[in-house]
């Protein structure tokens, strides 16, 4: 019998904290030893990791894979989303079970593992969204916390799944007690409903006025609420794609008052600007997402935050849509263009790219960012999340050397564009390996559908 299933030799290991030069010992999906030389004669599987970076899995917080939205669904369902994540470094998402009106949770998590069974390449948890809140659905969130299913999202927009303040209240005194986390997209309803309906009355049509129909006071006021009401309840908060500087802020101020208060943002929002509406014809519609891309001072101040560890994760609200025969169910009004735009491939790349090799974070933020922070605050901490001994073995190999000009033929992603078209990257992964499984090896697909199993979550950490 061999002493190892695998050995990773070589490689420049980094983890949220270090970085340093050593091999990585591998035996049924868990890392048994971490040397400067292991004896890979004894090893079934050996990776030269030479001059390459060795991560841990990248964990994606923040996708929408098969999931119902604006009249259609998202094109990238659980086998090519998660083929799309591995190409790009991702071991593990946490998608959402979306709960319908007059439904359980359980119905909802029921639905999503039937989408998700069999199909994942990369392991995945669910968080849940919760849309229609009353006593059953409290005692449900407490037994479904002790279940593996710790977070919750709520709308504070979006007719039809919006959820006012008094639910906002009850689910985090629920989570606090339980030890739960909730999570929120905080944008303004009332702003954007009057916005809408003007620019609509108006005769603004133009994808661009889905952008000026959510402006940043209508973020910073939801997020500012949230903020509010979650100290009142003395309870731990996390914001989803937060896009500007004023929400920015406020976190900032809660967080410097020690708050448990946590944000992620998304590679659109660092990378993208609000310019890219004004894209000829309908191409605008590719970036129609909620919220919305915002102009460059912001995008300055969220690398900012990221710096300073007032942001503590980039997910990316992979949501995608077909340009044809999606998007384009808006042609004759912006509001009826399905909110989301594809990123789930690239998220490393492009933070590493842009942040890493800009100087603008370090390579052990980076790590901590894409991986160690999601892990934490989402309950896989140190099984996920880290290169240490008894971790799973979900390792990405990323040789900084690769460059290139980014195009949709590169990726992955089930859908007609990628918003980051012409984007130059520097680094890419070149192996991903999930609980001691290749998943992808030198560009090629080697990993097994179903593969990917469900995990279950426990223990939160604020961060
Ligand atoms: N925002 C999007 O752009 N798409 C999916 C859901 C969301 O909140
Ligand atoms: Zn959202
Ligand atoms: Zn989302």
């Amino acid at each position: 019998m061999k002493a190892y299933d695998m050995v990773i030799k070589n490689g420049i290991i980094v983890t949220a904290t270090d970085v340093y030069k050593a091999d990585i010992g591998i035996k049924n999906e868990k890392i048994i030893e971490i040397a400067k030389e292991i004896d890979s004669n004894s090893a079934g599987n050996v990776i030269d990791a030479t001059d390459k970076y060795v991560f841990p899995g990248a964990i994606d917080v923040h996708t929408h894979l098969d999931m119902p939205f604006g009249g259609t669904v998202s094109s990238d369902n659980f086998e090519t989303g998660t083929v799309a994540a591995a190409y790009g470094g991702t071991t593990t998402i946490i998608d959402f079970a979306l709960q319908s009106k007059g439904e359980s949770l359980k119905k909802a998590l029921e639905i999503w593992h039937n989408k998700a069974q069999g199909k994942a390449f990369i392991d995945y948890g669910f968080h849940i969204a919760i849309t229609d809140m009353n006593d059953e659905i409290l005692d449900e969130m407490k037994e479904l916390i002790k279940e593996g299913y710790p977070s919750f999202k709520l709308f504070m927009t979006y007719e039809g799944l919006r959820v006012n303040d008094d639910v906002l209240l009850k689910a985090l005194l629920l989570a606090k007690e339980e030890g739960g986390l909730i999570c929120v997209h905080a944008e303004n309803f009332y702003i954007i409903d009057y916005l809408v309906k003007k620019f609509i009355r108006e005769g603004k049509t133009h994808p661009k006025f889905h952008a000026l129909s959510r402006p940043t006071i209508a973020e910073w006021e939801a997020v500012s609420r949230a903020v509010k009401i979650a100290q009142f309840a003395n309870a731990p908060l996390y914001i989803v794609h937060l896009s500007c500087m004023e929400a920015l802020k406020e976190v900032t101020y809660a967080r410097n008052r020690g708050l448990p208060i946590m944000a992620e943002t998304c590679p659109q929002y660092l990378l993208l600007s609000e310019e890219r509406y004004e894209e000829e014809g309908f191409n605008g519609a590719k970036y129609v997402m909620s919220p919305p891309l915002r102009s460059s001072e912001h995008l300055q101040a969220l690398w900012e935050g990221l710096k300073c560890g007032q942001l503590q994760v980039v997910s990316t609200d992979h949501c995608p849509f077909f340009l044809k025969g999606q998007k384009d169910l808006g042609k004759d009004s912006f509001d009826k263009i399905p909110n989301g735009a594809p990123g789930i491939e690239l998220r490393l790349a492009l933070l590493f790219s842009y942040g890493v090799m800009t100087k603008r974070i370090t390579l052990q933020q980076f790590v901590e960012i894409i991986s160690t922070n999601p892990a934490k605050i989402f309950g896989l901490y140190p099984q996920k999340g880290t290169i240490a001994i008894g971790s799973d073995a979900d390792l990405v190999i990323f040789d900084p050397s690769i460059e290139r000009r980014v195009t949709k033929e590169l990726l992955h992603e089930n859908v007609d564009y990628t918003p980051y078209e012409g984007f130059r990257i520097t680094g890419l992964p070149v192996a991903t390996i999930v609980r001691g499984e290749v998943v992808i090896k030198d560009g090629k697909l080697v990993g097994q559908k179903g593969y990917g199993k469900f995990l279950k979550r426990k223990n939160l950490m604020v961060v």
